[in-house]
């Protein structure tokens, strides 16, 4: 009898088990996949989701969207140039998803830009990737600023061919409607700044640069192809839509404030996008593959292992590399469209 008892006990167990595993993943698409009501849909949960109580007690942080950006800022120096970047920015990704699913009753997916879509490879300065629906006024987040005057502090790197650097003035996150008080003084909230660079964007979100880093043969090279260097006299695809878009006075090119921009989640869930399709090319080794530093751009120094913890403050709780590899168990549940 009481043998019995203790089965069912283990039975339940097992079942319940089986129930978590990520059976019928939501597949994630690229932004033009998406029918007009199903953008309409994920731009109104942005927009809630900037309505919704800050949980996260960081500075300034007013709303729950506020939330997202104060977390990325308050971490800056320790997530880039590091062997967890990649799965830490995937965590964050996928915790947004799911603050919009959750909290604003969003019923579709993360969807991603792929970039490499638009770019053109011919003519770095063409303005037509700028022309996709991604910055429409009615179908995408709205387009540039009006150029604005840089002096050498705010450009320190001295980067040329700059188109903006105000206000985005049209589609749902211009002014007074969408403001971001992060990194703000208090009271004092400011509007999104876009500030498209024409080459950066073509040049570094070339097809043939994804497609040496989809070469690497492990997870370190794959995760220092990503980034490459902190400059910008060698291309690297996770600075194309950062710099092509944000520039130098945009809230995307701000390296702290980035996702106050909400392209930032279409622009790093492409970059996961790319981390997963690499990871599809042998799974078997590459769901238990983790490796690069745990300090910035430290290559000789202590690397990240599978039991690495990430953390994203008080968004959700703190999970290991390991947790964050299959985008299909029992910890992450998502898939591509391709
Ligand atoms: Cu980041």
């Amino acid at each position: 009898m009481h043998f019995s008892k203790l089965s069912l006990g283990v039975l339940l167990l097992v079942l319940d088990c089986i129930a978590d595993i990520c059976e019928n993943p939501p597949i994630r698409k690229e932004w033009r996949e998406l029918d007009l009501d199903e953008r309409h849909d994920y731009i109104r949960a942005v927009r809630c989701l900037a309505s919704r109580p800050a949980i996260s007690g960081l500075e300034n942080a007013i709303t729950h969207f506020d939330d997202f950006q104060a977390t990325h800022s308050d971490q800056t120096p320790s997530i880039h140039w590091v062997g967890h970047f990649t799965l830490w920015h995937r965590y964050f990704v996928a915790t947004y998803e799911k603050a919009l699913r959750e909290g604003c009753g969003y019923k579709g997916v993360q969807p991603y830009w792929n970039w490499s879509l638009d770019a053109s490879s011919t003519n770095n300065s063409s303005m037509k990737i700028f022309e996709t629906d991604i910055f429409s006024a009615h179908r995408g987040f709205g387009g540039n600023g009006k150029y604005l005057t840089a002096n050498a502090t705010q450009n320190p790197f001295n980067l040329t061919g700059r188109t903006g650097g105000g206000c985005v003035e049209d589609g749902p996150f211009a002014p007074p409607d969408f403001m971001l008080a992060v990194g703000n003084p208090k009271g004092q909230p400011d509007c999104l700044r876009r500030d498209w660079i024409p080459w950066i964007m073509n040049y570094f979100a070339q097809q043939s640069l994804v497609d040496d880093v989809l070469a690497q043969p492990d997870y370190t090279s794959f995760a220092r192809a990503l980034e490459n260097i902190p400059s910008f006299s060698e291309p690297n695809i996770h600075g194309g839509a950062h710099f092509g878009v944000g520039g130098v006075l945009g809230t995307l090119g701000n390296s702290a404030l980035s996702p106050g921009d909400p392209l930032f989640f279409l622009h790093h869930c492409n970059l996961d996008r790319i981390f997963w399709e690499w990871q599809n090319q042998d799974l078997p080794t590459r769901f238990h593959q983790v490796g690069g530093p745990i300090m910035p751009l430290d290559y000789g120094g202590k690397n990240v292992t599978l039991d690495f913890e990430v953390n994203i403050g008080k968004l959700a709780s703190n999970t290991t590399l390991e947790s964050l590899l299959n985008t299909q168990g029992d910890f992450l549940c998502y898939t591509y469209s391709g």
